[in-house]
């Protein structure tokens, strides 16, 4: 049945307790009977060796349980900002999340982003404040931090009876009792709902009335109740909390400590009663293709519809592509043809698999709301739709970051470079943000991606391949590039050698972008129902009376764009600028597509010969945490860095320091805080924005 299917992520920042979280979750549902912990390393979903040994998550990864009748498909996605592609294919294909808080930390950075990127996608939440049996543990601080940055109207569910040492347990508001667990199970599973215990009870009564104001954003009849001081049922509750979660007016919150087995129960009874079933999610809605004015089609989650799912992660394994899909319509069986409508090709499926971490079973039937892995594709990448091959439709694709760090790999004497090859091409194929060329001009094989960490993994993964060994230069930074005016040119490109001869004349108008302006196009774009363009760069056309032809405008803009992927002087990409045509010639026998293209290329690279460009870097966001003794040192190590210190502050004998610094004046700083600070700090850092830097600070090694 529909109604019991949940499909949730757990979202946080690094070492919230996600797997812990996931981990517990199985036990509880009885889907695994040895409890696995990620310090013991035998988790079920950090199942990669290189997973076990670092400690963190590194692949999201799917669990299925039940839960009552419900079946809860998981996917416990990392924390680390380098594997945000996980987190960002993930949340695409989810009907709800669980963001999990450490009650330690609070809102850290990375729960920030997750949060918001949660958002964008319109994913209901519900929150777990975790690791309320940790020593500064602060529940009501967290939640604070909730109102403050992520503009959460929390509907307190369950409040901690004790934190750090004296943390004893959960009380369930919605009920208004106390979660008692049995000290003498030492299975951890058994517990009693009892009485809320004296010194609890006039916190827990404040709480709940508390919660049942949360709650009238949800259910306008509860509201009336609660106007008029009339009882509520806890019927009535649950239905005004799932309605205010599922239209984004309200997020419950829930707590506990996964790690000693308190509060994940009422997480998951939560999940059922509060998260939205593939049902009541609006239906998707895509192109169909090859029509007129690109019309739009809506599937709705019914095994009657015709079949649409989307491809959202890959596994190339030495037998063929394990591909993930989310089903939105219809029903998939093996042997099935479906079409890929992102390459006009037709697939068969060999084998469905629903995935418990690196295990898989095999199903007969996938049904709409759920997530599958199937075997036997061989042309699907993610971000690709599958549907009925009579009714074609194409869901929208799933956008990754470009990479903002690359390094060179040199394969070492003994490695098969067929093998290598061969190796990295798999790679690249299951990771979008991660990308590899090779340099033109010194031959060296060039591997791009988010960071430093997504790097090594990346090449410790490569070197798990039988006779590939390579060894790595040091990273460099992914420059983008602007114009450094505006500026307007003519090109005349007139080609006359025998035959048929080109010609194409365009007057250009550019003008680099400041972020405001770019604020402006992309509202712009939204407004028109288009999409704003990744890189901010916009084609104006204005010409007037035809003196040329409408059928060339678009060569014209291709020209623009093609050249816009690889600077002149620097081969970086070029962002953030208007290109307008405001006048050119035609010739009635010369002129072609083809010939205005080529025309555009060339007046862009004159373009920013004769204004002049200008460098953009990499800002990150960081942020670091050190006993207060160290902020000295810090803040003049951030400024060494270059970096712009946009707040610190001090409070029980901790410190924060809040910085932009640029990407380029990073590297390696995970070791140097450690050695400086004796291991005592803590930092995070996600990529913030470009700014300009000036070419003799650049490391321009990557730029020809
Ligand atoms: N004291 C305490 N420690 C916890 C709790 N939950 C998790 N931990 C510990 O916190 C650390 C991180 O836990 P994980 O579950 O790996 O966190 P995560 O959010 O999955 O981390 P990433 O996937 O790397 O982002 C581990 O050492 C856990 O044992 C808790 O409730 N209390
Ligand atoms: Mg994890």
């Amino acid at each position: 049945m529909l109604e019991n299917l949940r499909n949730i992520g757990i979202i946080a920042h690094v070492d919230a307790g996600k797997t812990t979280t996931t981990e517990r979750i199985l036990y509880f549902s009885g889907s695994k009977h040895k409890v696995g912990d990620v310090d013991d390393g035998n988790t079920t979903t950090d199942f990669d060796p290189l997973e076990r040994q670092k400690g963190i998550t590194i692949n999201s990864a799917a669990v299925a349980i039940d839960w009552g009748d419900t079946r809860i498909s998981i996917i416990d996605t990392p924390g680390h900002v380098d594997f945000t592609a996980e987190v960002e294919r993930s949340l695409r294909v989810l009907d709800g999340a669980i963001g999990v808080f450490c009650a330690v930390g609070g809102v850290e950075v990375q729960s920030e982003t997750v949060w918001y990127q949660a958002n964008k996608h319109r994913v209901p939440r519900i929150a777990f404040i975790n690791k309320l049996d940790r020593m500064g543990a602060d529940f009501f601080a967290c939640i604070e931090q909730m109102k403050e940055k992520l503009g959460v109207v929390p509907a307190i569910c369950a409040l901690p009876a004790g934190e750090s040492s004296a943390f004893e347990g959960v009380i369930d508001l919605v009920r208004m009792k106390f979660i008692l667990k049995d000290k003498n199970d030492k299975t951890n599973v058994k517990y009693d709902l009892v009485e809320i215990p004296e010194q609890y009870k006039a916190q827990a009564e404040e709480y709940h009335l508390h919660l049942l104001e949360a709650a009238t954003h949800g259910d306008d009849h509860l509201l009336e109740l609660v106007l008029e001081g009339k009882p509520v049922s806890e019927e009535l509750l649950r239905k005004a909390l799932r309605a205010g979660t599922i239209e984004g007016k309200l997020t419950p919150i829930l707590c506990g400590s996964a790690k000693n087995f308190h509060g994940v129960q009422l997480l998951l009874d939560a999940v059922v009663e509060y998260l939205p079933s593939p049902a009541e999610r609006p239906p998707v809605v895509g192109i169909i293709p090859k029509s007129k004015e690109k019309a739009t089609a809506e599937r709705r989650a019914d095994p009657k519809e015709p079949f649409s799912c989307l491809a959202f992660k890959t596994i190339s394994e030495p037998t063929g592509d394990l591909v993930f899909l989310r089903i939105y319509s219809g029903e998939l069986h093996p042997k099935d043809d479906v079409l890929n409508t992102a390459n006009g090709r037709s697939e068969r499926v060999a084998r469905i698999f629903r995935m418990m971490g690196d295990r898989r079973d095999v199903l007969e039937v996938a049904g709409p709301g759920e997530i599958v892995a199937v075997a036997g594709l061989k042309q699907t990448h993610t971000g690709n739709t599958l549907c009925a091959e009579d009714k074609p439709i194409l869901l929208e694709d799933i956008r990754f970051p470009d990479p903002v760090i690359s390094q060179a790999i040199t394969p070492d004497k003994t490695t098969d470079e067929t093998k290598l090859a061969d190796a990295l091409g798999k790679m690249v194929r299951d990771d979008p943000t991660l990308k590899c060329r090779t340099d033109p001009e010194t031959n060296e094989l060039i591997l791009s991606g988010m960071g430093e960490l997504h790097l090594e993994v990346s090449v410790e993964k490569l070197m798990r391949n039988p006779g590939v060994r390579v060894s790595v230069g040091k990273p460099m930074v992914a420059y983008r590039q602007t114009l450094a005016r505006p500026v307007e040119l003519e090109t005349r490109y007139i080609k006359q050698s025998g035959g048929r001869g080109k010609f194409a004349v365009i007057y250009m108008e550019y003008k680099p972008l400041t972020k405001e302006e770019c604020a402006e196009w992309a509202a712009e774009m939204e407004e028109d129902g288009e999409k704003p363009d990744p890189n901010n760069l916009y084609f104006v056309d204005k010409i007037v009376g035809g003196v040329v032809p409408k059928e060339f405008i678009p060569a014209i803009e291709k020209g623009f764009r093609q050249a816009c992927q690889k600077g002149a002087k620097y081969h970086f990409p070029c962002v953030d600028i208007q290109a307008m045509l405001t006048d050119g010639k035609y010739h009635d026998v010369d002129s072609s597509q083809d010939a205005f293209t080529s025309a555009a290329a060339e007046n862009f690279r004159d373009a920013q010969a004769k204004a002049g460009i200008v460098l953009l870097e990499p800002i990150m966001n960081v942020v670091v945490h050190a006993p207060d003794k160290y902020l000295g040192d810090l803040t003049r190590d951030v400024s060494r860095r270059r970096g712009e210190i946009l707040n610190s502050t001090m409070d029980k004998g901790r410190c924060m320091l809040h910085a932009y610094v640029p990407l380029g004046e990073l590297f390696g700083y995970t070791s140097e805080l450690r050695n400086f600070t004796s291991g005592t700090a803590a930092f995070t850092m996600e990529p913030s924005h470009y700014a300009p830097v000036k070419e003799e600070l650049a490391d321009l090694r990557e730029a020809s």
